[in-house]
């Protein structure tokens, strides 16, 4: 557990540049006629889920560099999402996989989180891998798997990942199917979407009420010439059929490159189809890096699809999760920085003068709508990120102060070199 005295000593080194700092943004927003207090609310109130299986050092096929103090329990993983969310009080949820992170103690697990002040938010289904002396083999597809039998433990499982929820309080089943072909010809594509199609309408009876289907899309990987869900449009026609509570998971990495991905947002919940997000970023293909880290006007452009599409549209609570895998950075270094980007853009979409911009827009009147957007792009934003994360007990700079406090050392000598963590 963080020590929040140390927590405010800290804060005490960097409060003078922070006040400063903080003083000049909030007059200039101020004199712009911003609701201050608003915005600082609206920033302290968007908490992002950490993924159970991003607190270890992911790989490649090509290698693994462990950093040690992995947390290799489920215990551990709430723990250091416990630390994130005492450093920058935006990580208050944790999104489980499974079998990766099945409870051993439901009710101790949700003491330990509730005692951070963290929740479970949707949990993950995992037929993308066979497990040791499973009778039945995921090789060849799961939902959409000509083997009537393969289908039912793939729909039984999905199930069990409900009920496992349930009992965690989280809300929502997201479920990505590793399912496609490597070569023409391996499957037909109309009968494997139709065989999808009832395996998830099996899965959705089985959804309590106030539950979401989350169903995330894949251009390609594991499969390499075709994926049963390979874009939003599959997902929205698959979510369409299901009904209400079935909604589409937009993960950054999963598109084709130069993709219009705030396009898709703004469709989605101009459909009240959005469910949700896995961030992250990418150069290439789904190369679960830092988020903003290389694009950070895209993820601003989806913010101002975000703030416009939850004032004038209809669609539900979306599910904020990150989605990345580390293999240079320490992991928590890197959800802090993640986090950090994922603020930052939210706040600057969130300043973007809408109103002028609707005018701009119907008189065409190209030029005024970027600057529009620019203006608040190039607003430096991070002491208003700053000021609502220090209100709420938390670091000033909660990268530095992860730093300062020296939490890797802690976590390696609590739990060795050695300690790996489930996942990927
Ligand atoms: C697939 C994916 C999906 C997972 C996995 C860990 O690439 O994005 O969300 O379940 O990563
Ligand atoms: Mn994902």
């Amino acid at each position: 557990m963080l020590d929040s005295n140390q927590l405010i000593e800290i804060n005490k080194k960097k409060i003078s540049e922070h006040q400063r700092n903080w003083s000049f943004l909030k007059e200039s927003l101020t004199n712009k006629g911003v609701d201050v207090e608003d915005l600082i609310q609206k920033i302290s109130d968007f908490q992002i889920a950490i993924p159970s299986w991003a607190l270890g050092t992911g790989g490649t096929r090509f290698g693994r560099f462990p950093l040690g103090g992995e947390p290799s329990t489920l215990e551990d993983k709430v723990k250091d999402v416990g630390i994130l969310h005492a450093l920058n009080k935006s990580s208050g949820a944790i999104s489980l996989h499974i079998p990766w992170d099945v409870p051993q103690d439901f009710d101790s697990i949700r003491k330990i989180a509730a005692d951070l002040g963290l929740k479970f938010d949707a949990v993950n289904s995992n037929t993308f891998q066979d497990q040791p002396n499973s009778i039945h083999s995921y090789k060849f597809g799961s939902l959409c798997h000509a083997d009537k039998t393969v289908r039912a433990a793939a729909i039984q499982h999905n199930k069990e990942v409900i009920d496992l929820g349930i009992k965690l309080g989280s809300k929502a089943l997201t479920v990505w199917l590793a399912d496609g072909t490597s070569f023409a010809g391996q499957h037909n594509f109309r009968e494997a979407f139709q065989r999808t199609l009832d395996s998830l309408k099996e899965i959705y009876t089985h959804l309590p009420d106030d539950w979401k289907l989350l169903i995330e899309y894949k251009p390609y990987e594991p499969n390499f010439y075709s994926m049963v869900i390979p874009d939003w449009g599959t997902s929205h026609l698959l979510a369409s059929k299901l009904g209400e509570k079935a909604a589409t998971l937009v993960d950054l990495g999963h598109h084709l490159p130069n993709t219009n991905i705030e396009q898709i947002v703004a469709l989605l919940m101009h459909l009240n189809k959005l469910g949700g997000f896995h961030f992250n970023d990418s150069k290439y293909g789904d190369d679960d890096l830092s988020v903003g880290s290389l694009k950070p006007y895209q993820l601003f452009l989806i913010f101002c699809e975000l703030v416009q599409g939850m004032k004038e549209t209809d669609n539900g609570e979306l599910s904020w999760m990150i989605d990345a895998s580390h293999n240079l950075k320490d992991p928590m270094e890197d959800l802090l920085q993640s986090i950090a980007s994922i603020k930052i853009s939210f706040a600057k979409a969130l300043l973007v003068d809408y109103k002028k911009l609707k005018v701009a827009q119907k008189t065409n009147d190209v030029s005024a709508c970027q600057a529009i957007l620019q203006d608040a792009f190039n607003m430096d934003v991070r002491s208003l990120v700053s000021e609502s994360c220090y209100g709420l007990g938390g670091a000033i700079d909660p990268l530095e102060a992860y730093r300062s406090l020296e939490i890797r050392k802690g976590l390696i000598e609590e739990r060795g070199l050695d300690s790996k963590s489930t996942g990927l």
